[in-house]
């Protein structure tokens, strides 16, 4: 059986403030900074998962600014 590589891309999306970035870089880097200071743009991190003796995961943490996620409605 051979190497099963698989990628996932996550977005982490939600009003600003609430904790996406420190929730990114706790699970990516096992880091924690207590100083806010707001995302601008998208900041990238990957976390690779050995899932099994096979299975490689791959995530690419997408940590997006927070951005207000307006619906428009047709009237
Ligand atoms: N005490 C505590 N502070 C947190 C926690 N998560 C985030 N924060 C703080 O809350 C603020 C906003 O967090 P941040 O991850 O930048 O939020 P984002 O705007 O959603 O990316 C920062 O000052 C963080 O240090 C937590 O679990 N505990
Ligand atoms: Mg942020």
């Amino acid at each position: 059986m051979g190497q099963r590589d698989r990628m996932f891309k996550v977005l982490v999306v939600g009003d600003a403030t609430v904790g996406k970035t420190s929730l990114v870089q706790r699970y990516a880097n096992d880091s924690f900074n207590r100083h806010y200071k707001s995302t601008v743009g998208v900041d990238f991190a990957l976390k690779v998962v050995q899932w099994s003796e096979s299975e490689t995961v791959r995530l690419q943490l997408w940590d997006i600014a927070e951005v207000p996620l307006k619906i428009k409605q047709k009237s």
